[in-house]
């Protein structure tokens, strides 16, 4: 049995209950106002979400569908069901965790990640998935904030792990899996010794089953807590308005199952409807493309940037079945919506989500969709643009972005709860309009707003006019300090293949944003560049492009 001495025994009210979780979320009156008028998100007091997504699926009659399909395997929802409950066996009666501990995940997208993840949630257990990326500093940040005690880690990015646990006093048990020799495959021999049936936890709506870390671009990640409840209700709002998903559906795409994009789009959302997902490692562009075609794809999720790539590719590969692809991560430019619609003859579902809110809250399909809009709101949440002094801002006025749903930004033991919770609303930190129809255009991170000589420039409004011409393939555009004007905007260019970089073309992409927008915007700076730095989810870095360079 594992003694959990950081929960200080006098908040325990039963021995085998562990409350930290509960004992670290924000006070009740720092939560978001949570709301629930739909009929689909009347969801019951008790509730195991891992129950409602596999149990009662197979109790359904999914038994023998593929639940999850790779180039190796493909998993029924019953061997699913199984798999996890030798997991949650292994989790409680193997290495004795109790309900409420937190086990950390480790893995690249795979079936055996998809299985540990829902053991964890199963057994009543907290899952702390990371990225596969993460460095041994950052997990151990992680494991410190969040208590964690045990993990699963998948064998191929055991040494970060490893050291993560030479400095940890906290993490005691390690189990791997998926090594390429029997004798190391720890979690499969244990799983072996367990029994396939395992009664789900008996948990609460409200007991938080997942702690998701933001990817935090500077300074101490923030850990968001979500409930059983809140991984059915991702799964009743998007998913069934706006992508209107179901059973014959079959899921692909890229986004990490450590990142709550992919873990709804690539696990939750199919399981919901009984549809298949296809979950594959380290894909490009291309290789996204070809496996569509040969897993005959019929929804994919991924980031804007993937979507620009596979453009220029889509023509080589058959994506007769593709029928929805959704964008989210970063605003998606209008550009890449129309190159992607000519390459594939789809119209883009972008969609605007966060980790704090743990999926996507607007967007829009089909005919809904506009051009360089991100959307509605998605039914089931309700958004507004705020002013400066917290008012609403009227059509047309850039503000603040607001929102409240069934889901909603509860960080563990972290103070800046108050700085994304004012008055009810989750506050993302974005600059958005919103226009007397109702739809949200995106302007910039309200931390990214470039103001220079007085003016407030959003730098994906420039971006999106350097993205039309013929010699650009990416760009990012941010403000550098000026003695002169406050801030100067500055340009970051990867040319196409076979462009080479001159200042004759510096002044000609000058000239270019002049006519296209209000001149003022026009980048005074324009640097070529390889690459731009992005994150493992595919976020632009920008506050490493405003570093000077060394
Ligand atoms: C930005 C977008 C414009 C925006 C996420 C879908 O990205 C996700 O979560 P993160 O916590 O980041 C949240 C922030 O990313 N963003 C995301 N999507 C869009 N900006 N248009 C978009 N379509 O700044 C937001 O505040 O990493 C996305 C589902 C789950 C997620 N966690």
């Amino acid at each position: 049995m594992i003694v959990n001495t950081h929960v200080d025994s006098a908040h325990v009210d039963s021995a085998h209950i562990d409350k930290f979780a509960q004992d670290n979320l924000p006070a009740r009156e720092l939560w978001p106002e949570l709301i629930f008028t739909l009929p689909e998100l009347q969801y019951p007091a008790r509730l195991n979400c891992v129950e409602e997504l596999l149990d009662k699926m197979v109790a359904a009659g999914y038994g023998d569908k593929p639940v999850i399909l790779t180039y190796q395997a493909s998993w029924s929802y019953s061997f699913l069901l199984e798999t996890v409950n030798r997991i949650a066996n292994v989790l409680i009666r193997d290495m004795g965790l109790v309900p409420g501990n937190r086990v950390l995940l480790r893995a690249a997208n795979h079936p055996m990640m998809a299985a540990c993840t829902l053991a964890v949630l199963k057994a009543g257990c907290i899952a702390v998935p990371t990225m596969p990326l993460l460095r041994a500093k950052e997990l151990s940040t992680i494991i410190d904030k969040a208590q964690v005690t045990a993990a699963l880690c998948s064998y191929a990015l055991r040494e970060e792990m490893a050291l993560a646990q030479e400095t940890s006093h906290v993490l005691q048990q390690i189990v791997y899996f998926n090594a390429q020799t029997q004798s190391a495959r720890d979690l499969e021999a244990r799983m072996a010794l367990q029994p396939n049936e395992f009664a789900p936890v008996d948990t609460s709506a409200e007991d938080v089953c997942l702690i998701s870390f933001t990817s935090g671009t500077t300074g101490m990640p923030k850990g968001t807590m979500h409930f059983h409840r809140d991984v059915l209700a991702i799964c009743d709002c998007f998913p069934r308005s706006v992508l209107a998903s179901a059973s014959s559906d079959i899921f692909i795409g890229t986004p990490p199952l450590a990142f709550t994009f992919g873990l709804g789009g690539l696990l939750l959302f199919p399981m919901r409807v009984g549809a298949t997902t296809v979950l594959l490692e380290k894909l490009t562009p291309e290789t996204l493309l070809k496996a569509a075609a040969d897993f005959k794809a019929t929804i994919c999720f991924t980031a804007p940037t993937f979507y620009r790539q596979m453009a220029t590719l889509a023509s080589s590969f058959d994506l007769s079945h593709l029928q929805k692809t959704v964008s989210a991560g970063e605003a998606l430019p209008a550009s890449t919506r129309e190159l992607w619609k000519k390459a594939s003859g789809l119209e883009m579902i972008d969609g605007i989500g966060a980790t704090e809110m743990l999926h996507i809250f607007i967007s829009a399909a089909g005919k809904e969709a506009r051009a360089g809009a991100t959307g509605k709101v998605v039914p089931g949440y309700q958004a507004c643009v705020l002013d400066e002094q917290g008012k609403l801002a009227g059509p047309g006025v850039v503000g603040r972005l607001a929102v409240k749903g069934p889901t909603g930004c509860r960080y563990l033991a972290d103070s800046r709860q108050a700085n994304y919770v004012m008055q009810g609303w989750n506050l993302t930190g974005d600059a958005y309009e919103m226009d007397s129809e109702g739809y949200f255009w995106y302007r910039a991170r309200t931390d990214d707003m470039i103001i220079s000589a007085g003016y407030n420039i959003a730098g994906p409004e420039v971006e999106e006019i350097l993205l039309k011409h013929t010699a650009v393939a990416e760009c990012a555009v941010v403000g550098l300090p000026d003695e002169e004007r406050g801030q100067i905007v500055k340009a970051f260019v990867v040319l196409k293949a076979g462009i080479a970089p001159s200042d004759p073309l510096i002044k000609e992409l000058q000239n270019f944003v002049k006519a296209g927008i209000a001149p003022y915007k026009y980048p005074r700076a324009i640097e070529f560049r390889s690459s731009l730095p992005r994150t493992e989810t595919g976020k632009l870095q920008r506050y490493k492009l405003r570093q000077p360079a060394i």
